[in-house]
């Protein structure tokens, strides 16, 4: 059985809500954050770099990482798309999300990773932030006379999720974003995605 490693919150929405469409049985476990689990002993042995998520495989071994557990779960389940330049589109799309979304928020939540100093924070953050907010007015235009990503639903449209909801959460003007709104309301629509935000206590 898979055992998903998460944070209420966190990026590793994506795969909860991935698994928890899958049908297939699945062992959720919290990495508490307010307690620094992520840095414990036993955690850092899953993921060295003391990260949410961490998919714990059906041999027991752990797989770290957005942009390999997305594409596993969705080739396990359907969600990915079997036609080569479709797949060339979810990688270009999960590569943006992992490596200029994610970091541009990461910038403002985690100043500390990318300066020693914290004067320095104050300028990384609204930085961060700045960068985050226009990564989602890109999304925005991504999605115009789209209903997915994708041909069809994917692994990417939990990935891309996400980052409405850290909008949301920073009280970012994201209501202003027509399309992401829609697109959060379908999402909205699915059973499986409105288990998970009331799991997670996710503001949508
Ligand atoms: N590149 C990783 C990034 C994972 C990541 O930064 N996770 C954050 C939560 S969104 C985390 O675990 N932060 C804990 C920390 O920095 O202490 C991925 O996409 O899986």
């Amino acid at each position: 059985m898979l055992t998903l490693y998460y944070a209420p919150g966190a990026c590793s929405l994506a795969a909860h809500i991935v698994l928890e469409e899958s049908g297939e049985r699945y062992t959720p476990r919290v990495v508490d954050f307010s307690k620094t689990e992520q840095r414990s002993e036993a955690y850092l042995k899953l993921n060295p770099l003391g990260r949410v998520p961490v998919l714990g495989l059906d041999n027991g071994q752990p797989l770290a990482e957005n942009t390999a557990i997305l594409p596993y779960l969705g080739k396990r389940f359907g969600l990915w798309p079997a036609d080569p330049l479709m797949e060339a589109k979810a990688l270009s799309l999960i590569g943006f999300f992992a490596t200029s979304v994610h970091p541009a928020y990461a910038h403002f939540s985690r100043p500390e990773r990318y300066a020693a100093d914290p004067a320095v924070f104050p300028v990384l953050k609204q930085r961060g932030l700045e960068t985050f907010h226009g990564c989602l007015k890109q999304i925005d235009g991504m999605l115009a006379d789209r209903t997915w990503f994708l041909d069809t639903y994917s692994v990417i449209d939990p990935y891309a999720f996400v980052f409405y909801t850290w909008g949301i959460r920073r009280e970012l003007p994201v209501r202003e974003l027509k399309n992401y709104i829609a697109f959060k309301d379908r999402m909205l629509e699915r059973a499986a995605v409105r288990r998970i935000v009331e799991a997670e206590n996710t503001p949508t």
